[in-house]
């Protein structure tokens, strides 16, 4: 944490809570607080993604947990509902898979026109192992009523002001599913604080949302949650749209399964490479559906051949894979790698666009030079954070850092949209202040 930010944060920091854990230095840092880090490209290299490697996605803030009063209560469409401390929980028999944890919001900073969130390119993901129990058994021990179908979960982190609890519902079938866990570890660990101690949902095959963290509460219901971020969040249009379109949300639907993707670890974009043998690798992965194939092109995908898949097979995880590329003339050269999974599906070259940039999966372009000698790529754009006017500061920074603004790109009625969001979730803006604090953000933050 810079000075300036570690002032900020005590200056404004009454009503907040600290950062869970020291400052992660093998992630990117899309925002301090609340905690939402990238795994850097290194990751795709590596079979299982180690704890201080994984990204990390939070909505509000890493909550601290009384042990002594924690526990799962399971009630609502259920015959005996049941509060279970981590011992009881522990009775259960053990169940452990790899799987891949994947946010929706993955690769949402490649959307063109840009959208408001989180503005991840690639690391929004990794693989991991989860070890726990079978939620089914849980659930069968409650017992699920007949008119149970969907299943509520809700965790220990409250928002701040009056933003949305992240509360979220599972049909009752993804819940009962025999890969759906209730997980204590990650990778043979307890869970760290930031990725949900004591207790999280793992959901194979779907998006992070989800993996409820820090869970506290399951309910039976006969009905989808109608909290925000089932109701407004993490849904996509059922229809695709031209670019730009808001879709009403009734032609939504909720985000659940991931889709297939593959990134190049390796080489990297904007590198150089000579014309001797250059190993190309990366990860590919997709939701239910294992990756079965990974085609690469190494001429702007005029020609494709298969890449040898390495790492373990499993259902949910993913696969490592590589091809050796010896260039046949100098010049500049695109590789793109393309994953196809079981069930037939592959990436698309054009992304269907939507309004809250979910489940981007384009096939990635990746430049490179071919020349006498190896170059990495020029260094990254650094995020660029201007001094924020004091009424800003007062409005804003209360509740989140100022990187969590300055990641962002959007047009005025964008901005407008989200000033006014954060006015009915409980900033202190006044009306006679919002037409300066959009200035300031259009001027500054605008889009790409
Ligand atoms: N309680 C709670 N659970 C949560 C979240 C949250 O904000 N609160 N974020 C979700 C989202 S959107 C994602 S992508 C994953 C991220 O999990 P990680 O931080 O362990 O990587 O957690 C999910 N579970
Ligand atoms: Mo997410």
């Amino acid at each position: 944490m810079s000075t300036r930010r570690k002032f900020l944060f005590s200056a404004l920091g009454a009503c907040l809570v600290q950062l869970s854990g020291e400052t992660p230095s093998k992630l990117l840092i899309r925002s301090a607080r609340p905690e939402d880090f990238e795994m850097t490209l290194e990751g795709f290299s590596s079979w299982l993604t180690p704890v201080e490697s994984f990204f990390t996605r939070t909505h509000s803030y890493t909550p601290t947990i009384d042990m002594a009063q924690w526990g799962l209560r399971i009630d609502g469409l259920v015959d005996t509902p049941l509060t279970l401390k981590l011992d009881d929980l522990h009775k259960f028999p053990r169940a452990e898979l790899v799987s891949v944890m994947q946010c929706a919001g993955n690769g949402r900073s490649f959307f063109q026109p840009g959208v408001a969130g989180m503005q991840w390119e690639r690391g929004g993901v990794g693989n991991a192992r989860w070890s726990g129990i079978r939620l089914a058994d849980v659930l069968k021990k409650a017992g699920v009523k007949s008119a149970g179908n969907q299943m509520m979960m809700d965790g220990a982190d409250e928002p701040p002001g009056t933003m949305p609890d992240f509360v979220r519902s599972l049909p009752i079938k993804k819940a009962l599913h025999p890969d759906t866990l209730l997980a204590f570890q990650m990778n043979g660990e307890p869970l760290t604080a930031s990725h949900g101690f004591p207790l999280r949902l793992v959901v194979p095959g779907w998006a992070g949302d989800s993996w409820v963290k820090w869970l506290t509460h399951i309910e039976v219901l006969d009905h989808e949650y109608d909290g925000f971020f089932m109701k407004t969040a993490y849904r996509h249009p059922i229809h695709p749209v031209p670019p730009g379109t808001p879709v009403d949300l009734s032609q939504t639907t909720p985000v659940t399964q991931i889709n297939p993707e593959s990134v190049i670890a390796s080489p990297l974009h904007g590198s150089r490479v000579t014309m001797d043998r250059t190993t190309i690798r990366g990860a590919a992965w997709s939701g239910e559906s294992p990756v079965t194939r990974v085609d690469v092109s190494t001429d702007s995908g005029r020609s494709w051949k298969a890449a040898a898949l390495g790492g373990q097979a499993t259902q949910y995880g993913w696969r490592l894979w590589q091809l050796a590329w010896t260039p046949k003339e100098r010049g500049s050269a695109v590789i793109m790698a393309r994953a196809t999974d079981r069930a037939g599906q592959t990436q698309p070259l054009v992304q269907d666009w939507n309004a809250s940039g979910y489940l981007w999966n384009v096939v990635q372009q990746v430049r490179v030079e071919v020349g006498d000698t190896v170059a990495a790529p020029p260094s990254g754009a650094e995020l660029n954070i201007p001094e924020f006017p004091d009424a800003v500061k007062a409005s804003c920074l209360p509740c989140h850092g100022a990187d969590m603004v300055a990641g962002q790109h959007l047009s005025r009625p964008q901005w407008e949209k989200e000033v006014d969001k954060m006015i009915r979730w409980g900033s202190s803006v006044k009306p006679g202040e919002r037409p300066a604090l959009i200035d300031f953000l259009v001027s500054h933050f605008g889009p790409r």
